[in-house]
């Protein structure tokens, strides 16, 4: 776990006006081409961050999503960019704002960790190392 901890850190280092915590990207079953990766975003600066996409090596395409309402159901839909304001925290989670991985290349497997970038508008660039995990085990 400190290890974890030691590579997000030293990751971090260019780009803290954005801190990136507690990352993880959803276990999938191996017949599943899409993913998710949710976290938490904190701007520690007076300015407002946006993330306009991300970047990742897992699947074909990487895309920024957000669940919305569409005729009485939830549907997820891309969007182009997540906002986090001055001084505020921004969560990344299920039924809400993702990461979304599409044409999975490989299998995600609880255990292992995945490189994942978010691309600022400034042109920033925050990279993240994150976990693969079940969100069933994780439900309460
Ligand atoms: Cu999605």
């Amino acid at each position: 776990m400190k290890f974890i901890i030691l590579i997000l850190v030293s990751y971090n280092i260019f780009a803290q006006n954005l801190i990136v915590s507690k990352p993880y990207i959803r276990e999938v079953p191996p017949t599943s081409k899409n993913s998710a990766a949710f976290m938490k975003l904190k701007n520690t600066t007076d300015k407002s961050i946006i993330i306009i996409g991300a970047k990742s090596d897992i699947s074909k395409a990487v895309e920024l999503h957000n669940h919305t309402l569409v005729n009485g159901m939830m549907k997820m839909r891309q969007i182009k960019e997540i906002l986090v304001p001055p001084k505020s925290i921004v969560e990344l989670k299920p039924k809400s704002l993702h990461v979304m991985f599409i044409g999975l290349k490989d299998e995600l497997r609880e255990g292992n960790s995945h490189k994942l970038s978010l691309i600022q508008k400034n042109g920033n660039e925050v990279k993240i190392i994150a976990p693969v995990k079940s969100i069933k085990r994780h439900r309460h």
